[in-house]
């Protein structure tokens, strides 16, 4: 198991924290997503490390961005 944080822009509602998780949550060998809607901060656990360029698309296909 390893532990990912991210930083995610533009969020600003329950809804929004939903995509995210849906869309991260979807990526192969994803076991949790945990967002904090105050900090844009989302942590995802996982089988393996996952591929950043796989996380970035998935923020992106819910419609938010990455920052950093
Ligand atoms: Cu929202």
């Amino acid at each position: 198991m390893t532990t990912s944080t991210y930083t995610v822009s533009g969020m600003t509602c329950g809804h929004c924290v939903n995509a995210v998780s849906g869309e991260i949550g979807a990526l192969p060998g994803v076991t949790s997503v945990d967002v904090d809607l105050a900090t844009g901060l989302v942590t995802v656990t996982s089988e393996q490390p996952l591929d950043a360029a796989a996380v970035r698309a998935a923020v992106d296909e819910a419609g938010y961005a990455l920052a950093g």
